[in-house]
Order: C-alpha cells, then structure tokens, then sequence
C-alpha cells in the first residue's frame, strides 16, 4: 500500500495515527505531495483523488481511497486491534456521527479559516478566497471547542466509552488549530485534560512530535 502523504498537514496525521495505532505503519509506503508547491493540484494528483487533497491510500490492485474517514474504515476492516470504528452496529454508527460532527464544526471548520482567511498554501494554490466565510468558519470551530468541552465533562472520549476514530479526528483540529494559532480556551478543561490523555498513547504522542509547527 502506498500513502500520498504531507507530514506537517493535519489530515493525513489523522491517518498516521491510525497506522500507528495498528501497528501498520512499516506495512506503508509514503509518497511525499508538496502542498506548499499545489502538487495536490495537478491533473495527475486529481486523477487519484478528484477533490486534490491529501491524504490519499493507493492499494496494490491500482484502487485509490481518499478521505481520511473512508481510509480509516477500511484500515480498520483490515486489522482488527484496537477497533477505532466500532463493533456493535450502535458503537459504529455513533462514531461514525461524531466523526463527522468533529470535521463538521471543527477540523474542516478551521480548514476553511486556514483557506479563506488567511494566507493558506499561498497565491498560487488559494485561487479563490472569501475571507468573510473564513472567519464565520474559525467562530464555529472556536464554538465546537465548548462543545467538546461539555461532552467530555459526562464521558472520556469523543464517541462514548472507549477511543476511537472520532478522538483522532478531533486531535487533527488541535493539529490545525496549532498551525493557525487559534488556542483551545483555557475554560474548556475536561477538552485540555483529555487532550493531555490523548498524548499518553504513543502513537499520537509521535504524529504530534511530527506536525508541531517550527518556533
Ligand atoms: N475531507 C478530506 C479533507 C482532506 C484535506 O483537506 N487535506 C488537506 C491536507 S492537511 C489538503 O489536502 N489541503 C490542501 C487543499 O485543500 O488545498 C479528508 O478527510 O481526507
């Protein structure tokens, strides 16, 4: 399997997480796509994945999957420790909905902010911006943060009871939250205090060591 891969950018570390989580990390090839250069732009990337973005699994037979959550559930089907999408038809569909809720209201949210409001991948790339919608996006990400916040305060991880897909979705909006520089309020605490958890597991600890922005 190869990845098309950029190791600063938040999405395809959500995917890195999950590798690393299964163990399947030396099981990849990674392909490095210059986002800073619009490598993700041209018509052969498009040919792979038609929205031009990262990251992207190619598989042995010639499949290409993209989208992070479409790639997480098939690397899931494949190996079944720890489960990150869910076992009972319940877990599955309530991870899959705050997955979804997580790229909604904060990591895609905060895309949009990143895109439309400010530089982003530069002129070449930002053919078109509107920066009012770029910052009504960075109000929504700031307000999903409280949020997360409440949720946490009644359960230890974003889905329910156990880690998931969803928490590493949501730790891809910490990742591009540091990139914009747009900080977690120091009152959303249970959101913090299970950030600082979600660092505990080895495999977030060293996709962060590989994202952190240069100081
Ligand atoms: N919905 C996609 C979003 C992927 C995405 O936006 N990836 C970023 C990389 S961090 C990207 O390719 N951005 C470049 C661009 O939008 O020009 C997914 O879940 O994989």
């Amino acid at each position: 399997m190869k990845i098309y891969d950029w190791p600063t950018g938040p999405y395809p570390a959500r995917v890195r997480i999950t590798l690393a989580e299964k163990q399947m990390l030396s099981k990849v090839e990674f392909v490095r796509i210059n986002l800073w250069k619009g490598e993700h732009k041209t018509a052969d990337f498009r040919s792979k994945n038609y929205s031009g973005t990262l990251p992207v699994l190619e598989l042995d037979d010639g499949t290409f999957l993209a989208e992070c959550t479409a790639i997480t559930v098939y690397l899931d089907a494949l190996e079944g420790n720890p489960t990150l999408t869910g076992r009972t038809p319940l877990e599955k569909g309530v991870i899959q909905m705050m997955t979804k809720r997580a790229e909604i209201e904060m990591l895609d949210a905060i895309s949009v902010y990143f895109h439309h409001a400010t530089p982003g991948l530069g002129p070449k790339v930002e053919v078109y911006q509107n920066r009012e919608w770029g910052l009504y996006q960075r109000d929504k990400a700031l307000r999903s943060m409280h949020y997360f916040d409440d949720l946490l305060r009644k359960q230890p991880f974003i889905a329910g009871e156990a880690f998931s897909m969803a928490d590493i979705a949501v730790i891809g909006g910490f990742i591009f939250a540091a990139i914009v520089k747009l900080p977690v309020p120091q009152e959303c605490k249970a959101l913090l205090a299970w950030y600082a958890k979600m660092q505990e597991r080895p495999s977030i600890r060293e996709q962060l060591a590989i994202v952190s922005p240069p100081h």
